[in-house]
């Protein structure tokens, strides 16, 4: 089967034509704390839950950590000088809130965020703008001793920890992301358990999804309190999930793992509401008795932008009794109350994360957000793939990366031409990274990173997306 991400083979003629994005479309790259800075113990951090579950054997592929991850802490001025060469108009990176509120309660570190603040400068000085991403999943260990987020006092303890971050920043960052993948820290942190902090429990992962929301909202209010110029979004990570047929119950398959995967943080974020039929689903879980007079309306608090990782389209059919759940999903299942959905691949290509490569998936969901449930601009906040790379003479010939960038890139503009007010896009990821419970062994960057000796090296699909920014657009092939 031909790769749909593939640009035509050699010798065949590409009559695609160059699109032009619109003027002052913003090009960026993205990154997270944990994932690059390294420097745990360094400058007064504490440990996150992701030092914790790390340090923990068995959590993550080959025991690696993050304690030393791309170094990026000792590194900052290099790193951003190659984000420079490569043109990039925007950098999306997080927080650690451990290392700027140690223990995540508090006064501030200063060394800590002395760090932000160098970084922010360094940005600013190569005319770069800095995006900045509150929680990319490094809760405090601390927090998570006494509940976590299935605790409602984390909410309270999030938003203190961004007045703080907006007390010292807020000068300087114009775009703020509340939470990254909010699903994530829930439902694979506290339902299947294979991220950090590794519980397994379906109740509480539905509790957590709820207080990072209610805490999320009340983010929102802080920033808007110190920084009303400020521009507030929050990052969810959403799938086109189709059923395998057109059988009912295929259907209704689908409609379950919608709720779950999409419409759980959608309709609270935006409509201020959790969908009827999810809270059906789920009634097996939980009766939804932590969910409080009033959090809703400030979990809708508006917005004034929207981020959308996009990677790859859900499959999934009718429960087969007696049959065994993908490996992906396996016991304990991250979709509480739909744990027996099966989720089905299709034979098409797929990514070394073993995920489709479905780029017409990013035109449905940049449309779905915006037809079904807002008008705010909206931000490709992630998108990209993992593949393995061979470096050759001190080169990195990633044509599947490069390819994958390229066609998603031709459905945003896509998106653009249906009328979906999309006004940037964030490649994930600026360099190879702590690819969480993979540890360094998947690599998603377009800046190689050579662990043992720290070297960068900018790969095919870098110096690919340089020319993409300078001229606004794909070329013509
Ligand atoms: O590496 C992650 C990132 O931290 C969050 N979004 C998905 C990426 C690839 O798995």
């Amino acid at each position: 089967m031909s790769n749909p991400a593939s640009p035509p083979a050699v010798g065949v003629v590409d009559d695609r034509p160059p699109l032009t994005f619109p003027p002052g479309f913003l090009w960026g790259a993205a990154t997270a704390a944990y994932q690059i800075e390294g420097a745990a113990a360094k400058g007064g951090r504490t440990p996150s839950i992701w030092d914790t579950f790390s340090h923990t054997p068995g959590r993550v592929v080959e025991g690696h950590t993050g304690d030393v991850a791309c170094d990026h802490y000792h590194r900052l001025g290099s790193d951003v000088a190659l984000m420079a060469e490569l043109g990039l108009r925007s950098y999306r990176f997080s927080v650690s809130w451990p290392r700027v509120q140690p223990g995540g309660t508090g006064p501030a570190n200063a060394e800590g965020l002395d760090f932000y603040r160098r970084l922010v400068d360094e940005l600013l000085a190569h005319g770069i703008e800095p995006w900045l991403t509150l929680y990319h999943w490094d809760l405090p260990q601390p927090l998570e001793d006494v509940g976590g987020w299935p605790a409602r006092d984390t909410a309270a303890r999030f938003a203190d920890y961004a007045t703080l971050v907006a007390d010292a920043l807020g000068d300087r960052v114009r775009y703020w992301t509340t939470l990254n993948e909010p699903w994530c820290s829930a439902f694979l942190g506290y339902g299947s358990g294979v991220h950090a902090p590794g519980r397994s429990d379906g109740a509480d992962a539905v509790r957590a999804g709820h207080h990072l929301m209610l805490g999320h909202g009340l983010a929102v209010q802080a920033l808007r309190a110190a920084r009303p110029t400020a521009e507030v979004g929050v990052t969810v990570n959403l799938y086109p999930v189709t059923p395998a047929s057109d059988a009912p119950a295929d259907v209704d398959a689908a409609r379950r793992i919608d709720g779950l995967a999409n419409r759980f943080f959608l309709d609270p974020l935006l409509r201020g509401s959790y969908p009827a039929d999810l809270m059906a689903d789920l009634a097996k879980v939980t009766d939804f008795g932590h969910v409080r007079d009033g959090d809703l309306a400030t979990i809708s608090t508006p917005l004034d932008v929207v981020g959308v990782n996009y990677y790859s389209r859900h499959v999934v059919a009718a429960p087969v009794p007696g049959a065994q759940p993908e490996p992906y999903w396996r016991a304990p299942s991250c979709w509480p109350g739909s744990e027996d959905v099966r989720f089905v691949t299709r034979g098409v290509p797929v990514t070394d994360m073993n995920w489709e490569i479905d780029a017409p998936g990013l035109v449905e969901t940049l449309r779905r957000v915006h037809e079904e449930y807002t008008d705010l601009p909206l931000y490709v906040t992630e998108n990209g793939s993992a593949f393995v790379d061979e470096v050759v003479d001190g080169r990195v010939d990633d044509v599947d990366r490069l390819a994958y960038f390229d066609a998603h890139l031709r459905a945003a503009h896509e998106a653009i031409e249906a009328g979906v007010p999309l006004r940037g896009y964030f490649a994930w990821s600026l360099m190879d990274n702590f690819e969480w419970a993979w540890g360094y062994t998947k690599r998603f960057g377009m800046i190689h990173v050579d662990y043992d000796t720290q070297v960068r090296i900018p790969k095919s699909s870098a110096r690919w997306y340089a020319e993409v920014i300078r001229r606004n657009g794909l070329a013509a092939q």
